[in-house]
């Protein structure tokens, strides 16, 4: 995309320019983009990196796991870190094992592409919620989707996913954490149909996966939503969102390696001769970049960090609440959602006055994701504003009582 904007184009070399006028064009570009770390965006589930992650991006530069034979430092990293992830996520204790992506996109076309060719099924049961990189998938796979309706809550319909299952199912899909809601479905119940029926259920978990194993216990327990379910076969996180990883670094596990066979091609003139999943030649400084931010944090630097968030969180409910908005669910992670009939106008209204929110489609409602670069101290402003907002945009219900 080049955008909208009609230019006569004439053919020509490419330029030469001095570094100063490079640095000069460079800076202005980067002053024009929105910056983590002013606060002020909401509508991000990507934030500022951690610090310690930053500095090892440069040194790891030329990194590409797709040659690992070229970087077998990077590459033993990389599985001492799929190791500990495996770990996090209860992976069993033999057989298990995954690889690097470029984020959850790309995990769930893999996963996809992994258990149509498994199964040879021609059908994915996943619910209406389901993050649009499953619309790429199913498109590019051939597959037929089964969508399956969600509550009122934003959480998938147990019953109605297990009517939709059927022999032709190549998988069923669950989320830990929607994009709109960050709702969880009922996972356990529904590893239970996959196990049951025989089909491979795929957990997307780019949401929830850095939030999930930090909450306190009781609630955790609740949420059980990786491999402890006997029916999870494969889970999507994605360390460049809450994992404060930098882009891009997701992490793609299966339950048993083995039936990622498929999608293994012979790769002679490489210094591996088997290349698996998507992607040939790949950033992965990332890699060394998340073994910093993982280790810097450590469990309980995400658990306290989750622990803040959801505080963040649940001032917001509340302070929405005393302004006549309705929260669409009382949230479990750090996205907030308000019903709205005019999300559109209301985000246009904070955009101008300087922040970043979500409209969200279903239900229609405005939406603010609290993420680790949220900042106690500016949230009075932003409630300021939003209040401001809705005297404009009323939420619905309250027009009449103004
Ligand atoms: N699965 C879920 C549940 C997601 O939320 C996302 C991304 C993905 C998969 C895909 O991940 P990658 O983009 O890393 O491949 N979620 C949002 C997205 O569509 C993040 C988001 C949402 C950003 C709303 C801005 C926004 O306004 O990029």
């Amino acid at each position: 995309m080049t955008g909208g904007r009609v230019r006569q184009r004439t053919p020509g070399p490419l330029r030469k320019a001095s570094p100063l006028r490079v640095a000069q064009r460079l800076r202005r570009a980067r002053a024009e983009d929105w910056d983590f770390g002013g606060g002020r965006i909401f509508g991000s589930l990507c934030t500022e990196p951690h610090p310690e992650s930053r500095r090892w991006l440069l040194p790891f530069l030329t990194a590409n796991l797709g040659n690992p034979g070229l970087c077998p430092g990077t590459a033993r990293l990389s599985e001492e870190l799929l190791e500990e992830f495996l770990r996090l996520y209860h992976g069993p204790p033999t057989g298990a094992g995954g690889w690097w992506v470029s984020g959850a996109t790309e995990a769930n076309v893999t996963a996809l592409w992994v258990f149509r060719n498994l199964t040879g099924g021609s059908e994915v049961v996943l619910p209406v919620s389901a993050h649009f990189s499953f619309a790429k998938a199913l498109d590019l796979l051939g597959l037929r989707p089964r969508w399956v309706p969600v509550d009122g809550a934003g959480r998938m319909e147990t019953e109605k996913a297990r009517d939709r299952v059927s022999r032709r199912t190549a998988a069923l899909v669950a989320l830990a954490g929607s994009t709109e809601l960050g709702a969880v479905d009922p996972i356990e119940d529904l590893a239970a149909i996959a196990l049951r029926a025989g089909v491979p259920l795929h957990v997307d978990a780019a949401v929830g996966g850095f939030l999930l194993p930090f909450l306190p216990a009781r609630t955790r327990d609740r949420l059980p939503f990786d491999f402890r379910l006997p029916g999870v076969r494969s889970l999507a996180v994605d360390p460049h969102k809450l994992g404060q990883a930098p882009i891009p670094s997701g992490v793609l596990l299966f339950r048993r390696l083995a039936e990622t066979a498929s999608v293994e091609v012979a790769s002679p003139y490489l210094s591996d001769p088997r290349a698996r999943g998507l992607l040939g030649t790949r950033f992965s400084a990332t890699v060394a970049a998340t073994y910093a931010a993982v280790h810097a944090l450590g469990s309980e630097g995400y658990r306290r960090e989750a622990q803040r968030l959801r505080r963040l969180a649940g001032w917001l409910v509340r302070e929405g609440r005393r302004l006549g908005l309705e929260p669409v669910t009382d949230p479990v992670l750090n996205v907030v959602a308000f019903h709205h009939e005019n999300p559109a106008g209301i985000q246009a209204w904070m955009l101008q006055r300087g922040w970043d929110v979500s409209a969200i489609e279903r239900p229609p409602g405005i939406r603010f994701v609290l993420m680790p670069h949220a900042r106690e101290g500016l949230l009075p402003r932003l409630r300021d504003d939003l209040a401001a907002g809705l005297r404009r945009f009323p939420p619905p219900g309250a027009a009449a009582g103004r």
